[in-house]
Formats: C-alpha cells, sequence, structure tokens
C-alpha cells in the first residue's frame, strides 16, 4: 500500500518560521472540522439561511456563520495570529497581539451550492502583520505578492487542502482518520488548455474584450482558435479553480454591466489573492486583464475585482484581447 506523507511531517521539512507553521496547521485543523459540518449538512440542521446579511449584502447561509465562526475562534486561539479578515464579517478583528501574521479567508466559498449538496470551499491567504503596533484595517491592505501563504481547502467528493508557502503548490487529501495526507505533490497548470469557465448567463452584459474571446472560443475549430473548446461553470470559485488546478483551463469573473459601478464579483483579498498566488505558483496566471492580481495594491478591505486565471498560454490569450 502506498504511504503518504501527512502534513505536520511535510510542514517539518518545510523552510517556513515555526509561527507560519502553527497558522497553517491551525487553518488546515479547522478546515477539517468545517469539512465534517459541512458533510453532515441536514443531519446537523446546517442547511438554509441564517436570516441575516453580510457586508456585501448578501445573504448568509447557517454554514457561512458557522465556518467564520470556526476558523475566527481558531485563529483568535492561534498565538501567531495578530488579526483576521473575513468576507463574512463587516471589520477587521484584531486579537490583541502584535507581530506575527494576519490572515483573510472566505470561510465558505460557493454558497449557493451548500444546500444543493454541490463542493464548496475554504479561501485563506496569510500576510505578514506590523511589528509595532496592533493590526488596523490599513495594515491588511498589501498586495497578493506579499502572502506568505495562501490556499484553500475544497469539500468534494474528496476534501482537499491546496497549500502555497514560500515555493511550489502540494495538495493533500483528509483521510478518513482526520490526517492531512501529501496526495498531489508539486501540482502544475499545464500552460495550454481549450476549456473555459465562466457564468454563460451573464454574456450579455460583457465588455467587448470578454465578448471577442468567448466568441472566438465558441466558434471552435472553425474560427480563430482553430480548436473546439469545452466549457464548465460549477459557480464555486474553489471547485472551478481546483479543477484547473487539476487539468488546466481558464476561469474567467469579468466585469459587467449589471452593477457598472463594481468592477466584478470576486473579492480580491480573500478570493483572487490566495487564488492567484496558488495558480501562479503552479506555473499558471491570474490578472485582472491589465494588472497580475498580485500586484494590485488593495485600496478597501472588501474590495472586487475582475478575475482572469489559469493555463499560463491562455490567460495571455485574454490579456491581448483586452488590450486590443
Ligand atoms: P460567495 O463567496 O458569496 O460564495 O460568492 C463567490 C462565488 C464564487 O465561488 C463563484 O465563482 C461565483 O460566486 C459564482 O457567481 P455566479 O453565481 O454569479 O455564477
Ligand atoms: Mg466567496
Amino acid at each position: 500500500m502506498t504511504t503518504f506523507v501527512d502534513l505536520a511531517a511535510w510542514l517539518a521539512a518545510e523552510p517556513a518560521d515555526a509561527a507560519l507553521k502553527d497558522v497553517v496547521t491551525t487553518i488546515a485543523e479547522t478546515c477539517a472540522g468545517i469539512s465534517r459540518v459541512v458533510a453532515s449538512g441536514a443531519l446537523s440542521g446546517s442547511l438554509g439561511v441564517a436570516g441575516t446579511t453580510n457586508v456585501q449584502d448578501e445573504e448568509q447561509k447557517k454554514l457561512d456563520v458557522i465556518t467564520n465562526d470556526m476558523l475566527s475562534d481558531a485563529l483568535k486561539g492561534c498565538a501567531p495570529v495578530a488579526g483576521l479578515a473575513s468576507e463574512e464579517l463587516e471589520e477587521i478583528e484584531p486579537t490583541g497581539r502584535v507581530g506575527g501574521y494576519l490572515v483573510t479567508f472566505d470561510p465558505l466559498d460557493g454558497s449557493s451550492n451548500i444546500d444543493v449538496n454541490v463542493s464548496v470551499g475554504t479561501i485563506f491567504s496569510v500576510l505578514p502583520a506590523p511589528a509595532g503596533h496592533a493590526p488596523a484595517e490599513a495594515d491588511f491592505l498589501q498586495p497578493g505578492r506579499n502572502q506568505v501563504a495562501a490556499g484553500y481547502a475544497v469539500y468534494g467528493p474528496q476534501t482537499m487542502l491546496v497549500l502555497t508557502l514560500a515555493s511550489g503548490v502540494n495538495a493533500f487529501t483528509l483521510s478518513a482518520d482526520g490526517q492531512w495526507l501529501l496526495t498531489h505533490p508539486a501540482v502544475t497548470v499545464k500552460a495550454d488548455t481549450a476549456e473555459f469557465a465562466i457564468n454563460m448567463s451573464n454574456q450579455r452584459h460583457w465588455a467587448a474584450p470578454v465578448q471577442r474571446y468567448i466568441d472566438g472560443c465558441l466558434q471552435g475549430k472553425d474560427g480563430p482558435r482553430g480548436k473546439n473548446f469545452n466549457m464548465r461553470w460549477i459557480a464555486s470559485m474553489v471547485a472551478d479553480v481546483h479543477r484547473i488546478m487539476m487539468r488546466g483551463g481558464v476561469f474567467m469573473y469579468p466585469w459587467d454591466s449589471r452593477e457598472p459601478g463594481k468592477p466584478g464579483k470576486l473579492r480580491l483579498m480573500y478570493e483572487a489573492n490566495p487564488m492567484g498566488l496558488v495558480v501562479e505558483r503552479a506555473g499558471g496566471k491570474a490578472t485582472d486583464g491589465v494588472t497580475d492580481i498580485l500586484d494590485i495594491q488593495p485600496a478597501k478591505l472588501h474590495q472586487r475585482v475582475p478575475v482572469v486565471l489559469g493555463s499560463a498560454n491562455e490567460v495571455e490569450v485574454v490579456r491581448a484581447e483586452m488590450r486590443a
């Protein structure tokens, strides 16, 4: 039987400081707990709406609230964490400590899929905390390149944790006895693809470059791309990005004219940045169409951003269309 290295043994060999390993371990253990709650569904009475809205005025599911509390509580109890921020919390939460790390997270991404038993996930990003003072919101507003660790857990047919620290991307599968085992070392994203992920129902609202790009894909072999494309859209960023990590593809959530004042749906600090780092570290690319996601200077905690990420050569095709 194949034996797999567990997360603790893998972390022990990583060139990161003990405090950062502690943060990553806390997140991984909490994600294992979240996996159990998600899996229990109606049995634990955790499906359905919470009857509240979050800072983006989105209806919160019970599981959004439960998982947010699980991660917040765990990180507040983790000594190297000076502050946290979440999709589900309007303000940052300092822990009362100084130095160490800041963590931002989307505790349960893909809320629309929770009640219908389709994959959802947790996304997290770890940034250095300021040394001399308790963190304020401004201290979180660091570009994605500053992330010292990032990743996601996907609660699907298998629960997996996909993680990057100093370099590379490694993926762990949760075993029946609750251990994260390294099943996918050194994950890389294929440079070329013939598969795109976008919510096609928004087609009429897209800007011209996105229209042109998707139209070129849809024309298949007979069009400018000279090959047939496949389409997938799970409406869980974690699940769509995970598919791209495993077999390539391009994921897009562009600006559209439904709410022209907003730059897109996805949030920079706890969706685009951590996913951007994971994808780049695996050899893929992530852009807002003009700037690499990781080079964007955040202006606000809950800032939204257009996202195009995945197979490097395909992201370049989209980017070239956006520059045209
Ligand atoms: P959420 O964080 O409220 O779940 O929203 C983010 C999700 C992403 O996981 C997914 O890619 C996108 O929203 C789907 O949006 P849509 O329903 O417009 O297709
Ligand atoms: Mg989300």
